[in-house]
């Protein structure tokens, strides 16, 4: 047999084996015999290299390291899903169907809490892998999927199709991913899902192919073949994907709410996590019959079970101060199983919040999480409040005076306490700097409004080196505190002359850490200036505004000078983003920070592409002089396309005046005016 036949017949002979074990789940070889297999092939392929199939078993282990992912647009929009939460809701919309239908039939599917994929098949091989994205647009990850084990390279028939499932990381590849991350001191994930979702986006296939993803697929995006939702799921069997095996068909509210029943008792046992059930029609017809609303298909609906919640005690509430000064309660609860994780603290947000609720100490509330992860006080059990205690306390004790030495007791006698109720003391001074905390007529929040408040120098500070700001890795939290305790830093400028003796004078921090984190600061400096712009920590100003900012200024220089005008020209931009950003730059302590980072060497450039286009928009530009690279014709349609207005004439109205060469009295005049002038190739620069 030819090297050509060889590893034809190893490729062919590994997926066969791939299929019976995944998904007939009955292997017919050992895993030695595969392995033994593999590794012939491998061999073939190293030596071979041109004759590598497309289908090859070895392209999921084959290590790549990815520079990002592409934008994939996808040929079929993915469809959202509307959702329902108690059987009141589902059966609105199953009257609806009802009217449309006659003896509608469903079939009820898990619906998988993983991430939607779309898997593009061409002459049965995958060519692309893409994810949901906004389900217009997705990215491309074709070469992380292609390390899902279970995910066929080439299909039994050799059909052009598009198939849509959920990529899931079963619980027990999660469980063993976070022991793994944990004591390679790693923050593990909150949950399965949030764990899939960054393999799939790892740029290392290796990792991909060592976590252990999985798939379900549901839905054949291209022209359908078959006539029903149930031949399709039969039909993907067939062709090699992993379909889930509990589904159920329904004739009627009730049978529906059967399978819903019986999903909430296998929730747990499942080797997954589900988050609710899919009722679809069956009959595709009738689904084309049913159509869409402008979000949805009428045809189908989530039923999402309710959130797990827990019971437990408020046992204090703490208030601790943001990098902005606003001043944020927490409560401090009895620990509690919840959704897989011990929970003893929540957030209460601010005080109207706990008015509302009228959560006091010793209350005991129902728990619950918000998107999964964040714990959130549901109800407070009023009816397990314990009266109020209405007797003063009195009790016999030294009674003292203060002096200049300290306090001194001077003599024994009753001490009247007041009744502490359990309500939660709202705070007038701030608890770390304790000046007035101050309550802003239009907001909620209570806030502290001094700048040399150390709870917000230190939360700015953390701010500044966290991941999506400046990214400096090792400087956490607790280095920084320490570092600001000891007074080795007190403004972010100051990170920027730290020196590893610094660093060693620090509790757990030992040469190669101190090394590694001054070589991280350091390296910051290079960062494009987005990064140092939404470090910055201004009002409004997130990572995606401060994109938006930098790719119209260019450089965070020219965004300090801007005015509120010229700021409110960009799209899809607020003005409070503009007022905020102008307001910063305007105060004297900004002044002094970005020459400070300046003379400390930081790239203030924006390193992305600069969208120039508009920057002139509402601007009324003059021409003058003689040009020597662009016709006069072609300088007129560059500034038009800037967004231009272009006159002949200079006037108080004049915004810019574009020179050439012996540009005579327009210019003098643009002089005299004071009016802001460019030469030719600042024009070309653009
Ligand atoms: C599942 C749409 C339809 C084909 C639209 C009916 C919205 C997430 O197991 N069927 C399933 C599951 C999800 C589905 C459909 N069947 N759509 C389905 C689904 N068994 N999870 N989804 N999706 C998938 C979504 N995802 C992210 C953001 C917005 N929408």
């Amino acid at each position: 047999m030819n090297i050509e036949s060889k590893i034809k017949e190893f490729t062919d002979q590994l997926n066969q084996f791939a299929y019976e074990y995944y998904t007939l789940d009955e292997p017919s070889v050992e895993d030695s015999e595969y392995d033994r297999l593999y590794h012939e092939l491998v061999k073939l392929e190293q030596e071979n290299p041109q004759l590598v199939r497309a289908d090859s078993p070895t392209h999921r282990t084959g290590g790549v390291i990815l520079d990002g992912f592409v934008k994939f647009r996808h040929p079929y929009n993915l469809y959202s899903l509307g959702d329902v939460f108690s059987r009141e809701e589902l059966s609105l919309w199953e009257e609806r169907v009802r009217k449309e239908i006659v003896n509608p039939e469903y079939i009820c599917e898990l619906k998988i809490d993983g991430l939607s994929l779309s898997l593009y098949y061409e002459n049965g091989l995958l060519v692309t892998a893409a994810t949901r994205g906004d389900g217009t647009t997705g990215e491309n990850i074709t070469e992380n999927v292609k390390r899902i084990k279970d995910v066929p390279l080439k299909l039994k028939e050799a059909i052009d199709i598009v198939v849509r499932g959920e990529a899931y990381l079963p619980r027990q590849n999660f469980a063993k991913l976070n022991a793994e991350r944990e004591l390679a001191g790693a923050a593990p994930f909150a949950n399965p899902r949030n764990a899939a979702a960054g393999t799939l986006r790892q740029l290392d296939t290796k990792i991909v192919a060592k976590r252990g993803l999985a798939t379900f697929l549901y839905q054949e995006a291209s022209p359908a073949t078959n006539d029903t939702q149930e031949e399709v799921l039969e039909y993907f069997e067939e062709l090699g994907f992993q379909v889930n095996p509990e589904r159920k068909f329904a004739r009627n509210l009730d049978e529906i709410w059967e399978f819903i029943e019986e999903a909430t008792r296998l929730r747990d046992e499942l080797p997954y996590d589900i988050d609710g059930v899919v009722i679809k029609v069956n009959n595709l017809a009738e689904q084309e019959e049913l159509g869409f609303t402008v979000k949805a298909p009428r045809w189908a609906i989530a039923y999402k079970f309710p959130a797990e919640q827990a019971e437990t005690e408020i046992l204090s509430v703490d208030w601790t101060v943001g990098r902005t000064g606003v001043v944020t309660p927490t409560a401090n609860m009895t620990p509690v199983l919840l959704a897989q994780t011990t929970v003893a603290r929540a957030t209460l947000h601010n005080v109207d919040y706990i008015q509302e609720k009228d959560i006091r100490n010793h209350d005991k509330v129902m728990i619950y999480k918000a998107g999964d992860i964040i714990p959130k006080v549901g109800k407070v059990l009023l009816e397990k409040r314990k009266p109020a205690k209405h007797l003063r306390k009195t009790h016999r004790a030294n009674k003292y005076v203060w002096t200049r030495f300290g306090r001194r007791s001077v003599e024994k006698g009753l001490v009247f306490s007041k009744r502490e109720d359990n309500r939660v003391k709202i705070p007038t001074q701030c608890p770390e700097c304790d000046s007035d905390l101050i309550h802003f007529e239009d907001e909620v929040a209570l806030r502290c409004v001094n700048p040399l408040c150390p709870a917000q120098i230190r939360e700015k500070l953390i701010h500044f080196a966290s991941r999506d700001a400046m990214n400096i890795v090792g400087l956490g939290p607790s280095v920084i505190s320490q570092l600001f305790d000891k007074k080795l830093v007190t403004d972010v400028a100051d990170l920027y002359q730290l020196t590893v003796e610094d660093l060693l004078t620090l509790d757990k921090v030992k040469e190669t850490l101190a090394q590694k984190i001054v070589s991280a600061i350091a390296q910051s400096r290079e960062n494009s200036a987005e990064k140092l712009l939404f470090g910055l920590g201004i009002r409004h100003v997130g990572g995606k505004a401060a994109k938006l900012l930098l790719e119209r200024f260019a450089n965070l220089r020219a965004l300090s000078q801007a005015s509120e005008e010229e700021i409110s020209e960009i799209p899809s931009l607020g003005g409070v983003i503009a007022t905020a950003v102008v307001s910063y730059f305007e105060t004297a302590g900004a002044k002094t920070l970005l020459d400070e980072l300046e003379n400390a060497g930081l790239n203030f450039a924006y390193l992305g592409a600069v969208n120039v286009e508009g920057i002139l928009s509402g601007k009324t530009v003059v021409l003058t002089g003689k040009l020597t690279t662009l016709k006069r014709k072609e300088a007129k349609e560059k500034l038009e396309a800037l967004g231009a207005n272009v006159s002949g004439s200079v006037s108080k109205k004049t915004d810019l005046v574009v020179a050439g060469e012996e540009a005579g009295s327009k210019l003098t005049k643009a002089q005299d005016l004071g009016i802001e002038i460019w030469s030719e190739q600042d024009l070309l620069d653009l």
